[in-house]
């Protein structure tokens, strides 16, 4: 009986390790990106998906802070500022080609950072 709740104590301390063990590869991070409106929010965050390791994705049109969940085991933080440039949005990692700017909806086309 006594093996058993020691047992029971190891088994209970092993599998809490592992899940905290399982955990070390999700970050969260925040990234200052471009934009304007909550078209801009729409297309931000569709811009990164959860096959790509995106945990939660949300950003913030008054504060232009995108805050971001994500499995560094499937993607890095650059990673995702190159994405976010490639859906034309200018952010503090990555800019955005001319023609993927050019390419937002004209109410999107958001004041480009100096460079
Ligand atoms: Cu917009």
């Amino acid at each position: 009986m006594k093996t058993n709740i020691a047992l029971f104590i190891c088994s209970l301390i092993f599998f809490t390790g592992l899940k905290v063990a399982a955990q070390d590869n999700i970050k969260s991070e925040q990234l200052k990106v471009y934009g304007n409106c909550e078209m801009c929010k729409t297309t931000i965050e569709s811009a990164l998906k959860k096959k790509d390791g995106i945990l939660s994705k949300n950003w913030n049109v008054d504060t232009k802070i995108l805050t971001v969940t994500f499995d560094t085991d499937k993607i890095t933080l650059q990673q995702i500022a190159q994405k976010v440039a490639n859906a034309g949005y200018d952010n503090e990692l990555a800019t955005a080609s001319e023609d993927a700017y050019k390419g937002l909806h004209t109410c999107c086309q958001y004041d480009r950072p100096k460079k």
